[in-house]
């Protein structure tokens, strides 16, 4: 069967458009989406874990780098995604349209890659910004479209291996037409690592403490309420009376019997002090030093079994925060607190008083403030 020739292809003879520009990039690509996928997954994880799952508490702050690395590789990411389109899309001129029905399939299955990494990219940096311009649950529906995006990956980087191993391994024996005009090759190469570069630069210091005073466009260089950014206060919680009434008790419910705690006497158990982060799935984080009660102590002395795990109630009760889990591992931990101060104050009410968890190595969404009820599972 004689070819049919595509002149529309050949009018896009630019550099950038060389099946060693997309090769380039789309091997970064892969390498960011692949660290995106995994630190997302652990993420998801930790808090829907199955049967099978563990999680340390230790080191305090490897959930603060694997939920960097999501946010610094998916930042990465966008720029890389958009000179890859760029690199490309001339083949979108290609005629006729549909050459076979692998041709299809595989147009097809590029079709579902570029709609599933964008809408993956654009909610999660509309995540970072705190901005929900949509009504599904955000974690659900972006850990849902991952498994798309990662799956068609696969497919796409198994069909192309054979260009890819040809655009990476050898250079053009001889160069058969002279080189086009405008940003060569590695110029555009180097266009597109620098622009990556700068938007992890501009935006990482939400998260990464060096670049807190680099990052220009970073959504969290605020310093917060003592010294640490609030992320749900006590009036958009519903619990500004509740957390402030002096009758609060803090129950905590063994398979014994329950036991009540007031303020004062939760001061007067032996206090621990931790330095440890925050790490918000948002994509913030910062570290702080909380004082409270380690939560072992408690278990002792209400007479509960070393490393049960713990069901925490917040006084919070319509929002999809108010309940968490602590696993053993973490009660176990003599860093896990149930904090009452916060850098060296009384913790502030939109930081969860009159009692938080803060624990080591646990995702912001699970350090449940205004703790009312802890119950031993
Ligand atoms: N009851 C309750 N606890 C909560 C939340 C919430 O909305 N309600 N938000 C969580 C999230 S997403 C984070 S990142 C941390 C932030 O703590 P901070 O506001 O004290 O910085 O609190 C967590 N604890
Ligand atoms: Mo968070």
């Amino acid at each position: 069967m004689k070819r049919l020739p595509i002149p529309e292809e050949e009018r896009f003879a630019a550099a950038s458009h060389s099946a060693r520009v997309t090769s380039r990039i789309g091997l970064g690509l892969a390498i960011t989406f692949t660290v995106c996928f995994l630190t997302g997954l652990v993420s998801h994880l930790i808090q829907h874990p199955p049967t099978w799952f563990f999680w340390p508490s230790r080191p305090i702050w490897l959930y603060r780098v694997t939920q960097g690395l999501h946010v610094v590789s998916g930042i990465a990411s966008i720029p890389l995604l958009l000179a890859k389109l760029w690199s490309v899309y001339p083949k979108l001129f290609g005629r006729p349209l549909v050459r076979s029905v692998p041709h299809a399939l595989e147009r097809l299955s590029i079709l579902v890659l570029s709609a599933a990494t964008f809408f993956e990219l654009t909610t999660g940096l509309f995540n970072v910004a705190q901005n929900y311009p949509w009504t599904f649950y955000f974690p659900q529906v972006h850990y849902a479209v991952a498994w798309v995006a990662i799956g068609s990956i696969l497919v796409h980087v198994a069909v192309k291996l054979p260009v890819l191993r040809r655009a990476l391994t050898r250079e053009p024996a001889e160069a058969p037409v002279p080189p086009p005009a405008g940003l060569s090759r590695r110029g555009f190469l180097r266009t597109t690592w620098l622009t990556a570069g700068v938007s992890v630069v501009a935006t990482a210091g939400a998260t990464v403490p060096l670049l807190r005073n680099v990052s220009g466009l970073s959504w969290r260089t605020d310093h917060g309420t003592q010294g640490l950014p609030v992320n749900r206060t006590a009036s958009a919680a519903g619990v500004r009376q509740a957390a402030q009434d002096s009758a609060w008790r803090l129950s905590v419910v063994t398979p014994a019997g329950a036991r009540t705690f007031s303020l004062a006497e939760l001061r007067a158990l032996p206090q621990t002090t931790a330095e440890l982060p925050i790490a918000c799935v948002e994509g913030w984080s910062q570290s702080a030093s909380w004082r409270g009660v380690a939560v072992p102590d408690l278990l002792r002395i209400v007479g509960a079994p070393p490393g049960s795990s713990i069901r925490v109630s917040s006084l919070e009760r319509y929002g999809p925060y108010g309940v968490s889990v602590l696993p053993g591992e973490h009660t176990a931990d003599a860093l896990t607190l149930l904090a009452l101060e916060l850098n060296g104050e009384v913790l502030d009410l939109d930081h969860g008083f009159p009692c938080r968890v803060i624990a080591p190595n646990r995702p912001g969404v699970l350090q449940t403030k205004w703790v009312s009820k802890l119950e031993v599972l």
